[in-house]
């Protein structure tokens, strides 16, 4: 899904920390540790969240590739300590247990329906499926909105915003067009439920509200937006080089997503051809569009796996999360008798929070193809390349494609 940047993480929820490594940053670009506390800070937030988010307070400690408030071509990393480890001291050591009390290291026989756990303790033959949910936690989406504020920080060299609402929480969603602003998100993170419309959104945290007394757990819909894209980023000339597949892969690596739409989305299987695709214009402007423009954005800003300079669109669904306090029937994997499955403390409800992982996802694969577009190492050399390529196709659409114009810039 990267091809220019790669991204690793590691940690486990109650270990010491969460890690995130960014190889493929290009030198010169300004990091300041404000830029990855602040998108963290937005990622604990949201209405349905548990007890976990009381504990962690994630800052994002950067302790390599920034120096002197620039980056220097190196892989950029960060920490994000887990304040919770404290009370996980004797299950989650790195030595061998001097007990073998299962209370006391917390092993989990119990798995959950609808989480890693039982498929697993198959695949890695463990007999304790903490082994496996340390690491199949969200906690892990921490390490990508780290690095995610990294690629959006690149991004916002080049005047593109990203930003994210959400549409649906289980049975309450935003009915019509949903009209969206410039700046998404100061409107959207006012929202416990960061949701554009308040009669909605109230009805969404009642809905919360009702699952989490139920012992319950509920999912939803949302919607990432980035502005300020030029038309060419991706390609149509490969099956992995296409931009749309990119990105619903980085959208659907996100824990518990189970769908991803690209502009109409689904709905472009209900109507005809005409009804879905953008006409073309003429525009005044010579912007990042090459001098044209759509009458509507069906496609979602994207067509051919390339985007088209509208404003890109995507929208996620998440599954409700598997934890409940009310637990499903599940099997003892040590004595193979029928048990409820285990109850671990969480989230009621995540999608809030999910829609700012999503945008850090989109900002990567974003960012990975505008590396690949502009190349170079060094912020300077990007720009160069960027204002060349800008050149060139504003000159398109004046005549230069068949010889009647002179295809200059103006
Ligand atoms: C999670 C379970 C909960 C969530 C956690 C994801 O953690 P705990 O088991 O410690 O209560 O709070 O999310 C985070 C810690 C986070 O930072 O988002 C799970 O099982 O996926």
């Amino acid at each position: 899904m990267l091809r220019c940047l790669r991204l690793t993480t590691a940690g486990e929820s109650h270990g010491s920390a969460i890690v995130a490594v960014l190889e493929g940053v290009p030198a010169g670009l300004p990091v300041a540790p404000s830029d990855i506390a602040s998108e963290l800070s937005r990622r604990q937030g949201g209405h349905g969240r548990g007890g976990r988010m009381m504990i962690e307070e994630d800052l994002g400690e950067i302790f390599a590739g920034v120096r002197l408030g620039e980056t220097i071509g190196s892989p950029v990393a960060i920490r994000i300590p887990n304040r919770d480890h404290k009370n996980w001291l004797e299950a989650m050591a790195v030595e061998a247990p001097e007990t073998e009390d299962p209370e006391a290291l917390r092993r989990v026989v119990l798995p959950r329906p609808g989480h890693a756990d039982l498929a697993g303790m198959l695949k890695y033959d463990r007999t304790d499926a903490r082994d496996i949910l340390e690491r199949a936690s969200a906690r892990e989406t921490a390490a990508r909105v780290a690095a995610g504020a990294v690629a959006k920080r690149l991004l916002s060299e080049f005047g593109v915003t990203i930003g994210s609402h959400v549409t649906r929480i289980g049975p309450v969603w935003v009915e019509g067009p949903v009209e969206v602003p410039e700046d998404i998100n100061s409107v959207a993170d006012a929202s416990p439920v960061r949701c554009l419309d308040d009669g909605a959104g109230a009805g969404m945290v009642a809905a919360i509200d009702d699952a989490r007394r139920a012992g319950d757990s509920l999912g939803g819909v949302f919607e990432v937006v980035a502005r300020g894209l030029p038309a060419g980023l991706g390609s149509h000339v490969g099956w992995d080089t296409r931009l749309g597949g990119r990105l619903a892969g980085a959208l659907m690596s996100i824990h518990a997503m189970k769908g991803v739409e690209i502009g109409m989305g689904f709905g472009v299987a209900e109507v005809r051809g005409s009804d879905v695709h953008d006409e073309i214009d003429r525009a005044d402007e010579r912007g990042a569009t090459g001098g044209f423009s759509r009458r509507r954005n069906n496609a979602g800003g994207l067509e051919g796996g390339m985007t088209t300079g509208e404003p890109l669109v995507c929208r996620v669904a998440m599954k409700p999360l598997s934890s409940l306090r009310r637990p499903l029937d599940s099997v003892n994997t040590s004595t193979g008798e029928p048990a409820k499955a285990i109850r671990e403390r969480s989230d009621a409800c995540a999608v809030p929070a999910a829609g700012i992982v999503g945008e850090a996802m989109v900002a990567l694969v974003l960012a990975d193809a505008w590396i690949e577009k502009f190349g170079g190492d060094a912020l300077g050399d990007i720009r160069r390349n960027l204002d060349g390529y800008l050149e060139r196709i504003a000159a398109s659409g004046r005549g230069s494609v068949d010889g009647t114009g002179d295809g200059s810039a103006e």
